[in-house]
Formats: C-alpha cells, sequence, structure tokens
C-alpha cells in the first residue's frame, strides 16, 4: 500500500459521502464547553450531516468530458451487495473485469464477483462485451445505465477499461475509499457514447533530477488511468542522474546513478523494475516511452564513461539545475556504439513503438554536426525497428518514417522549423512550456516549481488547443498532447501529485474531449467534485483557488484525508 493510503485514517460514517458539504468541524468541541447540551446540540448537528444527501452525480460530470452524454433520469441504478460483473471469456476482457471489480471492492465491501455466464443477477450486474462497433474506434466504449444495470460496451479491450474508469466517476466520492463505507452506491441512469480526440495523452515523469521509487512510478500512472492518459513518458537519463540499468554499459547506473539534484542518493531502476512499470502501466492500457536524452544533458554518462566526453576526461558529478553544458562526442565513433547499446537494451525491454532520443539543449553541439548526429541516433532508432520521438529542437534534421516531435516552446506555437518538419511527415506532440509544463508553478507563493515558461494556474493548463496550438501544423498531423514533469524541485510522491493535480485532468480532457466540449465554466465545476475523491483516497492536490471545490467533508474525528503540508494552500 502507498503511503499516501495508509497516512489517510478512514473512519467512515454511515450515509456520510466525503463530498457532502458540512461545517468545517461539527463536533471540536473546548473541553471546558463540553456540557451535557453543547455535546446534544453536536450531535444533533452532526447526525444531520450525515442524514444529509449526497450531492448526486450527474451523467455529464465526467473528466474529460465525454463525447455524447445522454441522461435518462428516471433509469438510476443501485448497485445492489450481490451484484456480479459479467464478462465473456477473452482473456483481456476478464482482465478489465477484474481491474474494475478491484475499484469497487474496498469502498463499497461487496464481493463483485467477475462470471463469464449470461446469468443475470437479481438486482442487476455490469457487463463488459466487445462488439463490432467501428464508431467507437480503437479506444472508444459506450455506457448505458439502466434499471437493470449496467452495460460497458467497447469494440477493444482498452475501450471497456475507459467505459470502467467513467463507471468510478459516476459512483459517489466515497467509492475512493480504502475501507468499506456505507453508502448509496447510485448510478445516473442514461448513455454515454465517447471516444478520444487524439490517440496520443500522457505525462512525462522527470526520473532524472530526482529520482523517484518504482511504487511512486505505480501511483503516477494509476493518476494517468484515471483520466484516460494512455503514455507515461519517463526522462531516465540527465546530467544528474542515469535511472536505468545497461548490461553493456554497467557504470552508467553504478556510478552515473548515485547522484540527484541537491546531493541526495539518486537512485536507478534494474531492468526488472522497469519492466514492472512496464507491466503495471500496459494493465492500465498506458504505453511507456522510455527517453535516452542525447547528446547533450549526459553529464552522469560522462561521469561514468568519461571515454564519451569531447575531452576525454571524466567532468565532476552534477547536482545544480543549470541546462545546456555537457554533451557526448559526436565525432567520436565510440559514442555510436554506445547510444546503439544502451538503445538497443531499453529497446529490448519497452514493448511501446517509441524510443525518446532527447535532441533539447544540446547548446554546444551546432548547425550541421547536431543535424549529422541526429540522424545517426534516427537511423538506430528506426533499425531497432522502433519509432523516433524527439523535442522540437530534432526539427531541422532529416525525416525518418514515422518520426515524433515533441513541442516544448512558450511562445504561442511560432516555429518555422517544426512546421517544416511536418510538412516532411513529422507527427506532433503538443506540450507548450506555457500551458502543458506541470513543472511551472501555479502561483508566484507555490511552494516548489519553477516560473520560467510562465505561471500555469489551472485555467491556463485548460484553455488552448492542442489541435491548433502550432503555426503551420494542421490538426491531422497532431498525434496528442503530453504534460511534462520536470523534478529539479519535486523530491517526493506527495510533491508529485501536488503538482499534477488539478492539472493532470485538464490536460486529460484536452486530449481526449472533443473540441465542441470545451469550456471553462463546466470544466471547473465537474473538476470540483475530484477534490473529495482525491482526498477520499488520500491524494495530495493543490486546491487551487479558481475551482469551487466542495466544502471539507465533516467526519467526526477525521482530518481532512488529503495529506496538507505541500497543499496547505
Ligand atoms: C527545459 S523542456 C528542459 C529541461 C528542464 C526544464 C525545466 C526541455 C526539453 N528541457 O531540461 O528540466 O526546462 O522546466
Amino acid at each position: 500500500m502507498h503511503p499516501g493510503v495508509a497516512a489517510v485514517s478512514t473512519t467512515p460514517s454511515p450515509g456520510l459521502t466525503p463530498g457532502a458539504a458540512g461545517p468545517a468541524d461539527p463536533v471540536s468541541l473546548p473541553s471546558h464547553e463540553a456540557d451535557a447540551a453543547t455535546l446534544a446540540r453536536a450531535a444533533e448537528r452532526s447526525a444531520g450531516d450525515l442524514l444529509a444527501p449526497p450531492t448526486p452525480i450527474r451523467l455529464s460530470d465526467v473528466v474529460p468530458a465525454p463525447r455524447q452524454v445522454d441522461p435518462a433520469p428516471a433509469d438510476d441504478w443501485l448497485l445492489p451487495p450481490d451484484a456480479v460483473i459479467v464478462a465473456s471469456a477473452d482473456p483481456a476482457v476478464l482482465t478489465v473485469a477484474a481491474h474494475l471489480a478491484e475499484l469497487l471492492r474496498p469502498a463499497t465491501g461487496y464481493p463483485l464477483p467477475v462470471t463469464d455466464t449470461t446469468r443475470p443477477a437479481p438486482g442487476g450486474g455490469i457487463t463488459l462485451t466487445l462488439a463490432d462497433d467501428d464508431s467507437l474506434g480503437a479506444e472508444g466504449y459506450r455506457l448505458t445505465v439502466t434499471r437493470a444495470g449496467v452495460t460497458i460496451t467497447g469494440a477493444t479491450a482498452t475501450g471497456l477499461f475507459y467505459g470502467a474508469q467513467t463507471l468510478r466517476q459516476l459512483l459517489p466520492p466515497s467509492i475512493e475509499s480504502p475501507t468499506p463505507v456505507t453508502a448509496r452506491w447510485t448510478l445516473p441512469g442514461g448513455t454515454i457514447t465517447d471516444s478520444p480526440r487524439f490517440p496520443l495523452r500522457g505525462a512525462m515523469l522527470d526520473v532524472a533530477r530526482h529520482f523517484f521509487a518504482v511504487e511512486d512510478v505505480l501511483r503516477v500512472i494509476d493518476h494517468l488511468a484515471r483520466y484516460k492518459l494512455n503514455h507515461l513518458h519517463l526522462h531516465l537519463t540527465d546530467d544528474q542522474g542515469w535511472r536505468i540499468a545497461v548490461d553493456s554499459w554497467p557504470r552508467l547506473t553504478t556510478v552515473g546513478a548515485t547522484t540527484a539534484v541537491g546531493g541526495g542518493p539518486g537512485g536507478s531502476y534494474t531492468k526488472a523494475d522497469y519492466l514492472r512499470i512496464v507491466a503495471y502501466a500496459a494493465d492500465r492500457h498506458v504505453t511507456v516511452v522510455p527517453e535516452i536524452d542525447l547528446p547533450g544533458h549526459t553529464n552522469a554518462a560522462l561521469v561514468a564513461y568519461p571515454e564519451l566526453a569531447p575531452d576525454k576526461v571524466a567532468p565532476p558529478p552534477y547536482t545544480g539545475t543549470e541546462v545546456g553544458f555537457s554533451y557526448v562526442d559526436p565525432s567520436d565513433e565510440r559514442t555510436y556504439d554506445f547510444i546503439a547499446d544502451v538503445l538497443g537494451e531499453v529497446a529490448a525491454l519497452s514493448p511501446g513503438p517509441w524510443l525518446h532520443i532527447g535532441g533539447d539543449e544540446a547548446f554546444k553541439v551546432k548547425g550541421e554536426v547536431y543535424t549529422g548526429f541526429v540522424e545517426r541516433v534516427q537511423r538506430i532508432v528506426a533499425g531497432l525497428g522502433k519509432t523516433v520521438v524527439g523535442w522540437h529542437q530534432l526539427a531541422p534534421a532529416g525525416h525518418v518514417d514515422g518520426r515524433v516531435l515533441q513541442w516544448w516552446g512558450t511562445n504561442g506555437g511560432e516555429d518555422p522549423a517544426t512546421a517544416d518538419a511536418v510538412r516532411r511527415g513529422a507527427r506532433l506532440i503538443v506540450s507548450p512550456g506555457n500551458h502543458a509544463y506541470l513543472d511551472m508553478k501555479y502561483a508566484p507563493d507555490t511552494p516548489i516549481g519553477h516560473d520560467w515558461a510562465g505561471l500555469i494556474d489551472v485555467r491556463t493548463a485548460y484553455d488552448w488547443d492542442p489541435g491548433t496550438h502550432v503555426a503551420g501544423v494542421p490538426t491531422t498531423a497532431v498525434l496528442g498532447v503530453e504534460a511534462p514533469l520536470w523534478t529539479e524541485s519535486v523530491t517526493s510522491l506527495a510533491e508529485i501529485e501536488f503538482m499534477l493535480l488539478p492539472r493532470l485532468p485538464a490536460v486529460a480532457e484536452l486530449g481526449w474531449s472533443p473540441r465542441t466540449t470545451h469550456d471553462w465554466d463546466g470544466f471547473r465545476e465537474r473538476l470540483a467534485g475530484h477534490g473529495p475523491r482525491w482526498s477520499t483516497a488520500g491524494v495530495t492536490f493543490h486546491r487551487a483557488p479558481e475551482i469551487p471545490w466542495p466544502a471539507t467533508p465533516a467526519v467526526p474525528g477525521q482530518r481532512p484525508a488529503a495529506r496538507e503540508g505541500v497543499n496547505q494552500t
């Protein structure tokens, strides 16, 4: 169990939904006032809170906003204690069914057996079915709630998985409780028909500036899956540390992983660790995009192997936060042996199609030397059967089949070189530094983060369009959107969550929802309902002032579940 969950003291009371509004602290009384009459008044008030009906969830409350919502209020369905989850015998469908059961069992306390029989349960059940429905696409689903239960239909197991995530959001926030809660588990009646706008929706975690344990990465994957994000980009190497084991160049981790920003101990993933992350992600329909940043951001590699350095001298280990000073020697053949070995081993561990080769801020490798280097590395990636991804600095290099550039500029999308690369066949992942960089502070007083690309409050994270952001790049060339989290100032899971939430759902909505649903006022209302979900799950988040969060739930004897500290705002 991760520390966030362990930190929650969940003492749920019958009928109380954590999302329900109530007085901040109905029973905290100075002991000298705790006479019988006062206690009776307090008991009456908290009983009132317990009886107050939870705010009903509407079918349209889902984040990211679904393509189409057709409510049928007369068809609300109450999940009965004996509900079953019916899934076809297809192993991928059974895995989704098992995942859904795991999401719903802790809070409901219901057994929710998974069965492949078609015998209907007396009180109705949840049915997952695969269907040949081209209109749903590779990731879409249809979710129908009637008085007989819920049916989720998808053309693929991925569609069913996203339908299950939607179902979770249609239940009261106390569904996030790690321990049983007495509640009415009502689902709003009607049909949601849903599919994504862009095929690639992701987040990046920089595990190089600060290292994060496998368990922390798994929690990040949970957050991605909850909002239908399907890619986790891991920035595995940088000046301050090399974080992935490479058998053919062992000193990369035995030497290169021992540092981190600020002088911490660093760390690295063994191949087994990395495979665990990849497998956990795959179970949640998330593809890992590994990044080996080249030719710059390589100080840790040069400390481990000075032969790769232009002057063949080991630089001192680096624990600061400057960029652009290090590079592997582009004129030495040994450098390309190194790159082929490293990328070969990383490719072999990564079932996804992508290899991210960085390419940013290599200030000392210029002009044709830079493009020549990139073209060689692109050929190495192609030779491994993978598709090149790189920061948009790769743009001037020659095209290689399928290559993808990641735009991180901050100037509103003006970059003729990137537009030209797209004309030559590149596709784009859009991550504007001034909208999608989750390491930017929310406001001047945000305790961690940067501001070089601007302050990014929730509205700034939400109010832009990945489909039209980069000038001269048609929406059809946009593969998707990614929110990067650089971690120079981020040192723990709580701090990761604080920077991700609530902005990650904003970026997720840009990637998933049709542009016609884009509406800040509606979004902030829907997003507000997620505060109680995160609190109940023990997830840290920033109580951004522009979001109308419901009042902190009044649970006698319970402190708010979200670990405050970084989110004491
Ligand atoms: C720029 S964005 C970088 C990173 C830093 C980040 C800090 C990019 C491709 N490079 O090396 O961590 O700024 O915000």
